[in-house]
């Protein structure tokens, strides 16, 4: 359910980018033959001639559709470019325009805060750069307007026949403004700039929404695509959502939308200023009915997060009609490929960005056979991830045998799996600097067999809590988790010698709950396989997942050559392990001064330096043949 965070006093100018028609784009820069040409993407399918997943705006003007199959695309035009995606291991392979999308993300990163929202879309907090604009050379002062942003869509500037870019001049420039106006005058001219940086050094368009709030910013970016920014002041807002469908919010496109729909007959999220703050909550529990109260005013407080890089990484296959897996051997076998990749793009992860995966997750679409039941999904598992691909892969198994059983109900039935895929979560950074805190684990763990702490990551099962206080009291999950001990320092040798002879797995949870053993399992311990725990994922984060699986898993590296057990291994006896999320602070407090510190340090990451140049124009760039 949504959460409403409080909305600064001080205004904010915030962008969200999104590249136009994506993948076609990056095709047409490998192939400029396809510039100007009707063309979509396909996936590696040749079923019904591929499903379509990207669409060049000149085929959408023949009314091709990313709903629709290659062949059904042929029908509507004709003259059709069909490219496949890069295939590799029988799937997609998505690198090329992971890559791609970090080269746009390199220049739009320049300006401020940039989080990488997806593959091809990121949000930017420009406050900083709008305000020292304004100070040192404000649109009135500028010798003249860049063009594009002249091209910007002002919402609720009335414009007269053909003279959009006069008003929009004078809206940019206006001496009477507020203040925020004037700060998202800045912002148009800056995210203007940015969009001709990005087609001159990558040849991609991309479309902006420019707003006070992420929200506004994302709602408005999609307005006038291709090539196009638009721009929301606040005085627009009450207009923009009185005419705004609730189905369009991203949050509100489920059940919580339909029931806004049916039991409230709020059609629009304007139509939701009519019920009262305390009403909604009364529906609707006190943070949604909250967020709802505040989404209605155009109000969301949600901070852009400084993140360039993805937050998880997932991927996945489908198997539609005839090509659903029925057998256990053949799901292990897609599944091992797509663990593959994955432990391939999480050991790239940690190689060149020094960040690890934590959670492993399996997601999965099902049918059965003679079964009433037929609305159960299946349920998406998740384990603490451990590194090495052979490893990745059985836990995968495991996670779909779990989630096999449950959604049989333990009955021995016909199944079919329409879909699979694998997800690597809770993705952390190891902080430079780590020597104190190798140096204290390595002198106090003297009792450890290294052979034991080498070769596995600790992790979490995802539960949503955010302290290891809060988890270790879920018995449910840790009763099944067995974490192995050699990261606790000062274990008594006689507990260790009754611990190793238990086979309760529910007295070692219990010796776990030990608060300074809590941390310290941090630095080195992990599960065993077979006795890992499994959590479901709730469902609207599968679907979420899903729908997303192939989008909002961006990662700037390319799969590692190098890749190979040992040394993984090795880098992870040598990088100890933590996760900032979960350390709690009365915890920390327990710990040498040193690395109290330390901790302290990552909790409040530095802030990033801004440097950037100013670009030119982008003219028409969407009329034919560009070469
Ligand atoms: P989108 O930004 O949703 O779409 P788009 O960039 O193709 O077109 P638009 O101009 O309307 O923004 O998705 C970005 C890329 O992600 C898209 O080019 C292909 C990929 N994608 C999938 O693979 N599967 C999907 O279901 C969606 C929605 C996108
Ligand atoms: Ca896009
Ligand atoms: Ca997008």
């Amino acid at each position: 359910m949504p959460v409403a965070r409080p909305e600064s006093q001080e205004p904010r100018v915030i962008a969200h980018v999104d590249m136009d028609c994506f993948y076609v784009q990056v095709e047409q820069r490998r192939n400029p033959d396809l510039r100007g040409v009707p063309t979509a993407v396909v996936q590696y399918n040749s079923w019904k001639g591929g499903g379509l997943i990207a669409v060049g705006y000149e085929a959408r003007n023949f009314g091709v559709k990313r709903s629709m199959r290659g062949d059904e695309a042929k029908r509507v035009c004709p003259d059709i470019q069909l490219v496949q995606v890069p295939v590799a291991r029988g799937k997609a392979d998505l690198n090329l325009y992971r890559s791609a999308g970090s080269e746009v993300v390199a220049i739009l990163s320049t300006k401020g805060k940039c989080e990488r929202a997806s593959i091809d879309e990121v949000y930017l907090d420009l406050t900083d750069a709008a305000k020292s604009m304004l100070l040192e050379s404000p649109p009135a002062m500028l010798d003249s307007i860049p063009e594009e942003a002249l091209k910007s869509h002002v919402l609720g500037l009335s414009s007269g026949e053909n003279k959009g870019e006069d008003d929009v001049r004078k809206w940019l420039c206006q001496p009477d403004a507020d203040y925020q106006d004037k700060l998202l005058a800045c912002g148009t001219i800056i995210v203007a700039e940015l969009r001709v940086r990005v087609l001159q050094e990558t040849k991609f368009t991309c479309s902006a929404g420019i707003a006070h709030n992420k929200m506004l910013a994302k709602l408005a970016s999609p307005m006038h695509k291709p090539a196009q920014q638009t721009v929301v002041p606040a005085t627009s807002v009450p207009d923009l959502l009185a005419s705004l469908p609730v189905k369009k919010m991203k949050q509100l496109g489920g059940k919580l939308g339909t029931s806004l729909q049916d039991d409230l007959g709020v059609n629009t999220v304007g139509d939701l200023l009519k019920f009262s703050e305390q009403k909604l909550q009364d529906l609707y529990g006190i943070n949604t009915g909250m967020w709802l109260w505040k989404i209605a005013r155009g109000i969301n407080g949600d901070e852009v997060e400084d993140r360039l890089l993805p937050k998880s990484h997932g991927c996945g296959k489908t198997f539609p009609g005839p090509m659903a897996l029925k057998t256990t051997s053949s799901v292990k076998q897609w599944l091992n490929q797509l663990c593959e990749e994955l432990s391939e793009r999480i050991q790239s992860d940690l190689d060149q960005n020094k960040r690890i995966a934590q959670t492993l997750t399996l997601h999965a679409r099902a049918f059965k056979e003679d079964e009433l039941d037929l609305l159960k999904k299946f349920p998406s598992k998740s384990c603490p991830l451990r590194y090495g691909t052979s490893k990745i892969q059985e836990d995968a198994m495991h996670l779909f045998e779990s989630g096999l059983s449950d959604f049989l109900n333990s009955k021995n039935l016909g199944w079919g799996i329409t879909s699979l895929a694998v997800g690597a979560s809770k993705i952390v950074d190891i902080p430079n600097g780590t020597t104190s805190i190798l140096k204290y684990l390595t002198e106090k763990r003297t009792s450890c067999n290294p052979s034991d702490c080498s070769d596995a990551l600790p992790g979490e099962p995802d539960h949503g809590t955010s302290s290891i206080s809060q988890k270790d009291a879920d018995t449910k999950s840790y009763k099944e988790c067995k974490v192995p001990f050699e990261s606790e320092v000062e274990e008594n040798p006689k507990t260790k010698a009754s611990r190793e002879s238990a086979s309760d797995s529910k007295g070692l949870f219990d010796r776990d709950a030990n608060v300074k053993g809590t941390i310290l399992r941090y630095f080195s311990g992990g599960c065993s396989s077979n006795q890992r725990s499994t959590s479901e994922v709730e469902t609207n984060q599968l679907e979420e997942e899903e729908e997303k699986i192939s989008s909002s898993t961006a990662n700037i590296t390319s799969s590692h050559p190098n890749l190979n057990l040992n040394q993984n291994k090795n880098a992870l006896s040598e990088n100890w392990i933590y996760n900032i999320e979960e350390i709690d602070p009365s915890v920390v407090d327990e710990l040498p001064l040193e690395i109290q510190r330390e901790i302290r340090g990552w909790i409040h990451p530095s802030k990033r330096i801004n440097t950037a140049k100013r670009g030119s124009t982008i003219a028409h760039y969407f009329s034919p043949a560009r070469k």
